[in-house]
């Protein structure tokens, strides 16, 4: 159990100001040199003994991902570090409390992740709708440069790094992480095939690494703390602390730091006040932000929440968005409505997403009204097959997993709608979803 000790992100609620003092006082910039003075090779040994992965929904880990960038960059051919902050994944909010209540945590994180990789600047790309939290980033970031702790010697340390913010535009794939560097190099964010991989043509064709904002703002107190006291949460090969945001049907909705792997019902009985209406009335989970598949209730209970806990139910744990849904939801509706989702967000360039996730909607909407035939049930299915791994980005995945997630789990109540329709009997919706 975690206990307010040892939690990283003491301010998360913005009980106290954002501001420099007060992150001061919270023990962010304390020393920032020091840290620094490890030495570039050894911060990322020490992330890697950390056992950090990836915060933003891939959970690649984060210190072998920085060994991929080059010792000795070339003058002409600079490293870069770019921070997404382009959080657009529905039920996905935690790098916005990150941007509103505890920025410095980002800010300095920025500075030792970038000077750990020999980076030149940190880019911060920040989704287009946080304009709060984007007006709360630029004064952080000028505050750092007033004190200076970024710029020429930053924090005193012979290293020169400059952050800068982007604001996004409004698109969801400027997320994935290719279509981010075209963004932000000022064309259509359109993804790239990989690889090459960011670390080996980035942003302007530069080495860069592209992170998630906790995986970043997490850094600073990793090391001042130790890597063995952040291995020392969760299991194996699933460490640490992590921010889950809990969406839907639970009383009391909120975004909680835990420990790695905390069983579902305790995470929601612990933070969340329990499922409204009781347990017995809870149908369905999305643990990770819609592009994860749903898990029944009765598989989700005890399940841990963490990337093998919830991989191992065929699910993953993405961004840790859980999004819970009680038996008063239309559950071939909500998928409907993703599948909308999706289709509207895909940027069309790779057939398969373009037409499939536009034929997928289509299909999923007939199912809502059970207007489809049984038979399309499987077509459906084979559709989302000929769709996953068959596009040039996971977004083709995203929008696959969720339908054969309801297949899987939902079929009863998918052909009960259709045989209603058509004016034959069926089992209830409640027996559908056991
Ligand atoms: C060098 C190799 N680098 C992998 C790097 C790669 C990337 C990272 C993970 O998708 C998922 C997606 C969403 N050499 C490398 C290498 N890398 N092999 O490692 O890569 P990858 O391809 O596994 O994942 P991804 O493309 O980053 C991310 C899912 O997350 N998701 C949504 C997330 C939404 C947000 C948001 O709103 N903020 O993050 C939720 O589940 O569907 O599957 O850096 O370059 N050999
Ligand atoms: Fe664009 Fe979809 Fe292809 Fe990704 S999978 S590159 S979003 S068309």
């Amino acid at each position: 159990m975690l206990h307010d000790k040892d939690r990283i992100f003491t301010n998360v609620y913005g009980f106290q100001p954002w501001n420099i003092a007060a992150a001061e006082a919270r023990g962010d910039w304390d020393n920032t040199k020091a840290l620094m003075e490890i030495g570039q090779d050894a911060i990322i040994d020490r992330v890697k003994t950390s056992g950090l992965r990836g915060r933003g929904g891939a959970g690649f880990p984060t210190g072998v991902k920085w060994g991929f960038m080059p010792k000795e960059p070339k003058p002409e051919r600079p490293n870069f570090l770019v921070i997404n902050a382009d959080e657009s994944e529905p039920g996905s909010c935690k790098d916005r409390e990150i941007i509103r209540h505890d920025p410095h945590k980002l800010i300095e994180g920025a500075l030792i992740a970038g000077f750990a990789m020999r980076a030149r600047a940190a880019y911060i790309y920040i989704r287009g709708e946080y304009i709060r939290e984007a007006e709360t980033l630029f004064a952080a970031i000028a505050e750092a440069y007033d004190r200076g702790f970024l710029g020429k010697n930053a924090c005193g340390s012979g290293y020169d790094f400059d952050v800068f913010a982007h604001r996004g535009a409004g698109a969801y794939i400027c997320g994935e992480e290719t279509a981010m560097l075209e963004s932000l190099e000022g064309k259509k964010g359109q993804p790239r095939l990989k690889p090459p991989f960011p670390a080996g043509a980035g942003l302007y064709g530069c080495p860069t690494t592209v992170n998630n904002v906790e995986s970043i703002a997490v850094v600073p107190t990793i090391l001042r703390r130790g890597p063995e006291w952040f291995f020392g949460f969760g299991r194996e090969n699933n460490k640490g602390t992590k921010l889950f945001q809990i969406s839907g049907h639970v009383e009391k909705p909120c975004v909680v730091e835990e420990e790695m792997g905390i069983p579902f019902r305790e995470l929601i009985e612990k933070h969340c006040g329990g499922i409204r209406g009781g347990w017995d009335n809870l149908l369905a989970v999305i643990p990770g932000g819609s592009s994860v598949p749903l898990v029944p209730a009765a598989q989700i209970m005890d399940a841990p929440m963490d990337f093998d806990g919830l991989k191992e139910l065929g699910s993953g744990l993405g961004t840790a968005a859980v999004i819970v849904m009680d038996k008063s939801t239309d559950i071939v509706r909500a998928i409907s409505r993703l599948s909308y989702f999706y289709k509207h967000e895909s940027c069309g360039q790779c057939t398969p997403c373009r037409e499939g996730t536009g034929w997928m909607w289509r299909v999923m909407e007939r199912m809502r009204t059970g207007d489809a035939d049984i038979s399309e049930i499987d077509t459906l299915y084979q559709v989302t097959k000929q769709v996953e791994g068959h596009t040039i980005c996971a977004l083709g995945d995203a929008a696959a997993w969720p339908i054969q997630g309801l297949i899987k789990h939902f079929r009863p109540e998918m052909e009960r709608r259709i045989v209603e329709r058509q004016g034959g009997e069926a089992a209830s919706y409640q027996e559908a979803a056991e």
